[in-house]
């Protein structure tokens, strides 16, 4: 009997001290392709108010086309196959996604005639990938390639009351300010670990759908009001589509904000309530590089207002529409 426990005990030692090494070793390496690309953008594909249609878009509609810049997303190193993205990111560069305890390594290739980088908040990184103030990855000029190397750490996910995944921002850093307002913007999204729904798809698993809106006022024409584009995800006056729902689905919402002393928004939601670190409410501040993560569970079916509650914004056009369908 004695030799079977000891034999029994070894192997549970041994079993144990592999499935740490299998635990450790779930850390990934996820690579991003990501380009900086010129391109045509368009405020509202319409050409409507699609929220107050009898309204129109008063000055904001004079012109609704601009030469912008774009992180765009490709799923090889030829950088020749985009990756589509869903219509709700709008002008948002691609999605990058990561569990902690992983690294990120972004191929960042520059087809614009600027120099340009990218420069991540919240990340673990040294100077040479901070993409900004003077390391190797400051300035990636025209046509140039650089890889950034961002370890996302503890320090990098979500903090004990945070929820299971919290959103960061990355933009270019070379004129910062410029750079923002030319386009080049995205979201890195942090899944506590353990909580990644596979290891190819580090999303959390305990939500059922994760949206992110990016409330800003791009300014086309040197503070010109016509060109005070008051948009989410770079749509104004209804023209961003997508953000769809199943009724009673957990449904986690990424608020960023970007801009000048104007870009205080007040993120509101019709039709339900969210969660934003235990407090009740249906209305989100944000400032600008702001960085804000709520969960809701949709209760009301409907075709419901999404926009900020700012008066001004509201009337410029920083208004789009969600929808909890109740089908399935
Ligand atoms: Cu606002």
């Amino acid at each position: 009997m004695v030799s079977v426990n000891f034999r029994f005990i070894f192997l549970s030692v041994v079993l144990s001290i592999l499935a740490g090494i299998a635990l450790s070793s779930q850390a990934a390496v996820r690579e991003y392709w990501i380009a900086a690309e010129k391109t045509a953008w368009n405020y509202a594909p319409s050409g409507k108010n699609l929220i107050e249609t009898e309204n129109g878009m008063d000055v904001w509609g004079e012109t609704l086309v601009y030469q912008k810049y774009r992180y765009v997303g490709y799923h090889d190193k030829d950088f020749s196959r985009p990756i589509p993205q869903p219509e709700w990111m709008g002008i948002l560069g691609p999605q990058i996604r990561a569990e902690v305890g992983d690294t990120i390594k972004v191929h960042f290739l520059n087809k614009t005639d600027r120099p340009l980088s990218i420069h991540p908040h919240g990340m673990l990184y040294d100077k040479d990938n901070e993409g900004a103030d003077g390391g190797d990855g400051a300035l990636v000029l025209p046509q140039k390639r650089f890889t950034y190397i961002w370890v996302v750490d503890e320090a990098s996910g979500p903090g004990p009351n945070d929820p299971s995944s919290i959103v960061w921002l990355y933009h270019s850093h070379v004129m910062a300010e410029e750079e923002m307002n030319l386009g080049l913007v995205g979201t890195i999204v942090v899944t506590r670990k353990g909580m990644i729904r596979s290891s190819e798809d580090p999303s959390p698993h305990d939500v059922d759908r994760e949206f992110t809106a990016l409330y800003m006022i791009f300014d086309e024409e040197d503070g010109e009001e016509s060109g005070l584009k008051h948009a989410v995800n770079g749509r104004i006056f209804g023209n961003l589509k997508g953000y769809e729902t199943q009724l009673g689905e957990k449904v986690r919402w990424h608020i960023v904000a970007l801009g000048n002393e104007e870009d205080n928004h007040t993120i509101h939601w019709h039709g339900q309530t969210v969660l934003h670190h235990g407090r009740r409410t249906d209305v989100v501040e944000v400032m600008p590089a702001s960085m804000v993560t709520v969960d809701m569970v949709t209760r009301s079916p409907g075709n419901w207002l999404f926009h900020c509650h700012v008066n001004d914004h509201m009337m410029a056009g920083m208004s789009t529409r969600w929808v909890v369908d109740k089908s399935q």
